[in-house]
């Protein structure tokens, strides 16, 4: 049975008052919370075998690889790789991203096309830049519409002989839309094409199956996922990993140095140079075995519900837009009032305890396509409730009487 009072109580920042105020957090996109459960692994980990991995001989050394590589196959089976080896440790999304641009630097030539969506991040849309700025490859874009879904019929005719590559999130951080991936990455196969998936949006609400949705790259972070900030992964398929030069020189990534001639090693450490967040990869594990514990299906069950009675609650305030309104969405839900500035409702629902985000939610195509300068976001996890989201309505229809 899904308790959420008593999940509640996994999260100790919950108790806390913000302004004087106990904290409403709504603000779960940009980062999630942390259980118990993983911070005492963290702080068991300080305390008790910190110490450098895949060098020693020493015991600590020992336990600490241990515990880094079975987190590595926590991930694994998590998104169900085939391999180990294909799931590497970044820094997060935005490093796995780039890791990647990267890499397909020496692969791609003039002539060549990327097509990303009009619903990504920047860290989804900038590395492509860069790359197709190194390579002379082209950035095509797929449009979207007033709902904030993806137009794709403009996809398929977008798509090519030429075309490399496509990016794509599984989840739009701005507006909560859940994207066409199982369609993008059979069209964009169709083609030849390889597929990335953001999914820094998607992993703290569904479970992706890599294998089932054959997709090429898919990333995330973990600090979305109920994990520490400073750790994420890129699976990649195999062929694709061996295809991939290594991002960044260093210890760890080699077979053989030599001044003459460097080897590398195989994977997954020809993409881990230097020491890593060992630490964070352990924790990252330890946020999949809590969330898992919990359940995906009933997180999503319950999470569609909040997202629903928010949704109906927030409509019935005059003058209220809702911006991403896609039939397949998560719990994410971006507004406006009238001309209100988004800011001045976020400063004010501060002042009450209660975190939203506001702004172009480092998203600003989205902004421009809707015409405005940002939006108010309210994100729910698994760990908010209805009672909160009461709060938050009065809490805004206060505002709104005070900027009106
Ligand atoms: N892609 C998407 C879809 C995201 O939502 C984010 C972070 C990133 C990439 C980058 O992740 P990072 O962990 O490397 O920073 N999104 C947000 C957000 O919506 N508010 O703050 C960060």
């Amino acid at each position: 049975m899904f308790d959420v009072q008593k999940i509640r109580k996994d999260f100790p920042i919950l108790n806390r008052k913000v302004n004087g105020k106990p904290l409403i957090y709504f603000d779960n996109a940009a980062t999630s919370q942390t259980p118990q459960q993983v911070i005492d692994v963290i702080v068991d980990y300080y305390t008790n075998y910190n110490a450098n991995i895949h060098r020693g001989v020493h015991s600590l050394s020992q336990e600490a690889t241990d515990a880094y590589e079975q987190a590595r196959i926590k991930i694994q089976k998590h998104f169900n790789a085939k391999q180990p080896y294909e799931i590497i440790y970044t820094a997060g999304t935005t490093h796995s991203i780039n890791l990647v641009a990267n890499g397909f630097t020496s692969l791609l030539q003039k002539g060549d096309e990327i097509i990303v969506s009009a619903l990504e991040h920047h860290s989804n849309i900038v590395p492509w830049q860069m790359l197709c700025a190194r390579t002379g490859a082209e950035l095509k874009v797929i449009p979207m519409n007033e709902d904030g879904e993806l137009i794709l019929s403009d996809f398929d005719e977008l798509l090519n002989k030429n075309t490399k590559l496509v990016f794509v999130n599984h989840i739009s951080n701005a507006l909560g839309t859940i994207n066409p991936i199982e369609y993008i990455i059979e069209k964009a196969h169709s083609v030849g094409a390889a597929v990335l998936v953001d999914g820094a949006q998607s992993c703290p609400h569904l479970k992706p199956d890599v294998q089932a949705l054959d997709v090429d790259f898919y990333v995330c972070s973990a600090h979305k996922i109920c994990g520490p900030t400073g750790v994420g992964m890129l699976y990649g398929k195999e062929e694709w990993l061996n295809k991939l030069p290594p991002y960044q020189g260093g210890g760890e990534m080699i077979a053989e140095v030599t001044f003459e001639k460097t080897t590398y090693a195989g994977l997954p450490h020809k993409f881990e140079a230097g020491t890593p967040n060992i630490c964070g990869g352990i924790a990252f594990g330890a946020a999949l075995d809590y969330m898992n514990r919990i359940g995906f299906e009933q997180i999503a069950k319950y999470e569609n519900e909040l997202l629903a009675y928010g949704t109906e609650q927030l409509l019935k305030i005059e003058a209220l837009k809702i911006y991403g309104t896609a039939k397949e969405k998560t719990s994410v839900i971006s507004f406006n009032v009238g001309s209100i500035h988004p800011y001045d409702i976020g400063t004010i629902l501060d002042k009450m305890g209660i975190a939203v985000r506001t702004g172009h939610h480092c998203a600003q195509p989205i902004m421009d396509f809707y015409k405005i300068p940002g939006t108010i976001r309210a994100s729910f996890m698994f760990y908010n409730t209805k009672e909160e989201i009461d709060t938050f309505i009065v809490a805004l229809k206060k505002a709104i009487m005070m900027l009106s």
